[in-house]
């Protein structure tokens, strides 16, 4: 039989079988915390780094004492992998406001659980990649910048799955959620980008999108290639109109768009800023400078 994957929670490793938090965990009950979703490219935890300042942010953010420095988190994520002998990899990384009382109150908890889960992820070329995803623009606004922003990976993702939901009845691949002010915000886990007369554009955060660190990394490989880059806010009819459009994120990288509410994009193929963006990011996440290494 296959050895079954380890599981890190607070300190201790657990057989993935047998990995489970207490019913009482806030996290469950309520939602409360924050995770990040990281990937290990041969070997190397890809941005590493910004994933751990990003995950402090959002604790920062909600008031959630995280009980290790940064520098043991790191640890941490790479004992795992090694313990799992991962070289690529998915890493989710959860820390939940922990076990309290039926009562929402996060006084009532004195203690975080933290959780990393490393497991496999297929690396082969996915038809998507190739030939683009259909996309909708789906009635759920994404939570404002006021109220449960996604500038916070928190563990409340109802606003994302509600989009994904319409995606799935409506036999689209993925949603895109709009802010309230009607402005294209992101996909459910993913950012946005159009190309428009050869320049590149994205929403800023205040339409209340995560600032994705795959988001960050293709505006800098865009920019060494000499395409201006503008976060500016975007209307559903220049999503309609734009020469190209894809998505980015740590689980889809970089994702064609070929169809949004039935309009085609680009004859419905990918773009050619998109392809040679794709190209340049497929080298960019082999580079060991761009990661923390496990080994
Ligand atoms: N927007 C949202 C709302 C996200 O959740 C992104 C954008 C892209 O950000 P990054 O930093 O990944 O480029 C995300 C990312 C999962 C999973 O398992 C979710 C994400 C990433 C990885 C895995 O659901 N969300």
């Amino acid at each position: 039989m296959e050895k079954e994957l380890l599981v890190y929670i607070d300190g201790k490793y657990y057989p993935k079988s047998q990995a489970k938090v207490s019913v009482y965990d806030h996290g469950l009950l309520y939602g409360d915390g924050v995770f990040e979703g990281i990937r290990a490219y041969n070997g190397v935890v890809f941005r590493l780094k910004e994933h751990i300042d990003r995950l402090y942010r959002s604790a920062h953010t909600i008031m959630l004492q995280i009980p290790v420095p940064k520098e043991e988190m790191i640890k941490i994520v790479l004992e795992t992998l090694r313990k799992n002998n991962l070289k690529d990899s998915y890493i989710r990384l959860v820390v939940t406001r922990g076990v309290g009382d039926l009562g929402l109150n996060p006084k009532k908890c004195p203690k975080p659980t933290i959780i990393v889960i490393t497991d496999t992820i297929a690396l082969h070329k996915s038809e998507a990649k190739e030939k683009g995803v259909t996309a909708m623009l789906s009635w759920v606004k994404r939570d404002p910048v006021d109220a449960t922003t996604h500038e916070i990976k928190s563990l409340n993702y109802l606003n994302s799955i509600l989009a994904k939901i319409e995606a799935n009845i409506s036999g689209v691949d993925e949603a895109i959620c709009l802010d309230k002010n009607g402005f294209i915000c992101e996909g459910v886990a993913e950012n946005i980008f159009i190309v428009k007369k050869g320049k590149i554009f994205t929403p800023p955060s205040y339409t209340g999108a995560l600032p994705g660190i795959t988001a960050e990394a293709v505006m800098q490989l865009a920019r060494k290639l000499g395409y201006e880059v503008i976060e500016k806010n975007i209307t559903p009819y220049e999503l309609f109109n734009a020469e190209e459009v894809f998505f980015t994120g740590t689980a889809a990288e970089i994702v064609p768009v070929r169809e949004i509410n039935k309009r085609t994009i680009n004859n419905g193929v990918p773009g050619l800023i998109t392809k040679k963006l794709m190209d340049a990011f497929a080298k960019m996440v082999q580079d060991p400078k761009e990661g923390i290494p496990i080994y």
